[in-house]
């Protein structure tokens, strides 16, 4: 799973990016308009897995993992000539966007547009990812109907002609300044949809940079849509702290009286975003969190682990990760009878540990 951070120059994308993959990318007071796309693998943080980690003490403990890229240059497009096809189409792929708005006042990084007006900047990007859209979508349309105009076969006609009449709610859609991920769509045409890859389709999570301050999200910036969150931290703060071991870290937010570093909030909103579940597998020599979208049954489950557990698969031992920290061990919780025996058709929920019995 892979979130594209975007946002204007300056914003401090590539700081956040810093911050979340513990990485050292320049970031500059101006941009150098190059398009350029970098990428990191983190961890997402989950209590839950340290909890079983703590009982079991295995040799490994490996989490659930998200990929974020940083997206350099999209600046010289969006003045002339909006999104060119080019980005669009190196964007286009992801499964989500981070959206870095700036909200600092720093007089030695200049702002493109002058004055900083963070509802400005995410309504300027959000609108060229409109205009992408509905670019694309018409190109679409056009196929579609020459297609149609060519005399396609009975059965392709059919299909031609569902996905004309999704077209069309789409590009009506937009025409109103509606975002796709706005729209309610069946499961049919979520599938037609996903093959299109739109960008105003996916889900964003909005940063608000506010720099040295500390602010509420929602006093910033107005954002209210479909499969949308806004929060706010403070970037160049965030990638500093990202430098510091984790005893100074631990020092440093209980002095500040920090619940929750806005980094892990950042990750875990990125994974509830992408509409991701965790289950978690145990053992001495590993306790490790899997990721499944959330309708994913124990059979995707076993496969997520190994090719063999899907083949082979006879049934699913599942028991929710409270219960069994609660119990204790597993031999426990099997005692109080909260392990249950699932087929490969159950659906696996958030937080359940499973283990697959089967035979190849
Ligand atoms: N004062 C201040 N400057 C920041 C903050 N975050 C980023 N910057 C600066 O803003 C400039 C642009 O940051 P960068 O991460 O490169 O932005 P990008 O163009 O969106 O990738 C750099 O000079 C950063 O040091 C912040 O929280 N406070
Ligand atoms: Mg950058």
């Amino acid at each position: 799973m892979e979130l594209g951070i975007i946002g204007l120059p300056t914003s401090g994308k590539t700081t956040l990016f810093n911050a979340l993959t513990r990485s050292k990318r320049p970031t500059a007071a101006a941009s150098t308009g190059k398009l350029e796309l970098v990428s990191g693998v983190v961890d997402v943080p989950d209590p839950r897995v340290d909890r079983l980690s703590e009982i079991y003490k295995p040799r490994k403990t490996i989490y659930a993992k998200v990929t974020y890229t940083d997206i350099a240059g999209l600046d010289p497009d969006l003045g002339k000539t909006g999104l060119s096809g080019q980005l669009r189409n190196k964007i286009a792929p992801m499964d989500a966007f981070v959206h870095v708005v700036r909200a600092f006042e720093d007089e030695r990084v200049p702002h493109a547009m002058g004055e900083i007006d963070p509802q400005r900047d995410l309504d300027h990007l959000e609108g060229e990812f409109l205009l992408a859209d509905m670019i694309h979508v018409e190109t679409r349309i056009e196929r579609i109907q020459e297609r149609l105009s060519k005399g396609a076969k009975s059965e392709e006609r059919q299909a031609l002609q569902e996905q004309l009449v999704l077209f069309e709610r789409l590009q009506a859609t937009l025409g109103e300044g509606m975002p796709l991920r706005d729209m309610e769509l069946s499961a049919e045409e979520q599938v037609i949809l996903s093959g299109a890859a739109l960008l105003t389709a996916k889900p964003v999570l909005v940063v608000v940079n506010t720099g040295e301050e500390t602010a509420d999200a929602a006093s910033v910036v107005r954002f209210e849509h479909e499969a949308a969150q806004v929060l706010a931290l403070q970037g160049q703060l965030e990638m500093e702290l990202s430098r510091l071991s984790e005893e100074e870290v631990a020092v440093f937010m209980d002095e500040y009286g920090i619940g929750e570093l806005a980094l892990d909030r950042v990750i875990r909103a990125s994974y509830e975003l992408l509409g991701l579940h965790s289950f978690f597998t145990i053992g001495d020599d590993e306790v490790r969190a899997w990721t499944l979208p959330e309708n994913g049954t124990a059979l995707d489950a076993a496969a997520t682990i190994h090719t063999d557990l899907a083949r082979g698969f006879i049934r699913a031992e599942v028991v929710t990760c409270e219960d069994l920290v609660a119990a204790g061990s597993m031999a426990a919780a099997r005692k109080a009878a909260q392990v249950r025996l699932e087929g490969k058709d159950y659906r696996v929920r958030d937080g359940d540990i499973v283990q697959i019995r089967f035979s190849v």
